[in-house]
């Protein structure tokens, strides 16, 4: 019988939590409050950490659950709204939260499951060209499945806007034997072909790089993985847009974090507020983007 328990530990120059439960096992960095792996007892990782991840101070760890915030990618290619809000000179992929160390406030035993709750202080008006003030939290809930909450309260006296996703890496089997389920008849952004809009036929199989934004997407996305006889599922609130990604072949050489063959093990779906779906706080008001991570067998 096991008790849930959370242990501290290094990796590289990163601090970590790892949480063990009867159920699962679940290790987070305190950079970027980001999820670094998750393993149900009796299946393969859920989450894909890179075999070549880098553990350094500054960068995303290629793996689990980057926070992208308060804009998600290139800050150039968002809504003017959410370009407004900084006001520095370059801006890094993916916004600011993913490379600062967040703190932790609170760990918590619930039944057989583990809580624990990271805040970004620096987000309250110390983010450098971004001075704005919001209470961004992010709760991770291990129990029977993956539960994320990631909750941004404006405490300015103006509006506040932001795009945002939970840049989740899915381990599977063999990307090209894979299906993504609950897309199909949606509107898509083909980032690799000049941001054209084009129409999903059908359920999403891999062939070549792959970097889209959905529009309109519904609550519960899904993974078939037949060779791991698996099914993924994806349960969202607070989002109706996701990104979808695998890097394929060359532009998987070009990533020092990712083994050439890398591209194969992995499937982003990014539970997002992006495109059309970006979201405005006016002061005091709150947003909350959840997805709860799941599986089932096939
Ligand atoms: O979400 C898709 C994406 O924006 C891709 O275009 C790709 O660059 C990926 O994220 C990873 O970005 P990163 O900055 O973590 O290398």
């Amino acid at each position: 019988m096991v008790i849930p328990r959370i242990e501290t530990e290094q990796h590289g120059e990163l601090n970590c939590w790892r949480l063990t439960t009867a159920h699962a096992e679940l290790l987070i960095a305190q950079q970027g409050a980001q999820i670094l792996s998750y393993q149900r007892v009796g299946e393969p990782p859920l989450l894909w950490l890179s075999e070549d991840a880098i553990f350094g101070q500054g960068k995303s760890v290629r793996a689990g659950v980057p926070v992208c915030w308060p804009w998600f990618g290139n800050l150039q290619r968002n809504p003017e709204p959410v370009q407004a809000m900084y006001t520095g000179s370059e801006a890094p992929a993916h916004g600011l939260a993913r490379t600062r160390d967040w703190q932790l406030l609170a760990a918590d035993q619930q039944g057989e499951g583990l809580s624990v709750t990271f805040t970004l202080p620096q987000a309250q008006g110390q983010l450098p060209g971004w001075a704005h003030n919001v209470a961004l939290t992010l709760q991770v809930e291990l129990a029977s499945e993956l539960k994320l909450t990631l909750t941004s309260r404006n405490q300015g006296d103006s509006p506040v806007t932001i795009s945002q996703a939970l840049h989740s890496y899915f381990a599977v089997s063999d990307v090209r034997q894979v299906q993504v389920e609950g897309v199909e008849g949606l509107s898509y952004i083909e980032t690799l072909a000049e941001w054209q809009q084009r129409q999903q036929q059908g359920a999403l199989g891999f062939a070549g790089e792959t970097d889209r934004i959905y529009l309109d997407t519904p609550q519960t996305l899904s993974i078939d993985d037949p060779h791991w006889q698996r099914r993924i599922t994806l349960t969202s609130s607070g989002s109706r847009s996701a990104v979808i990604w695998n890097p394929w072949t060359e532009r998987a050489r070009e990533l020092a974090d990712m083994a050439d063959d890398g591209w194969q093990r992995m499937l982003c779906i990014e539970t997002a507020n992006v495109w059309d779906d970006v979201v405005t706080l006016k002061p005091g008001a709150s947003h909350t983007l959840g997805l709860v991570i799941g599986s089932q067998a096939l």
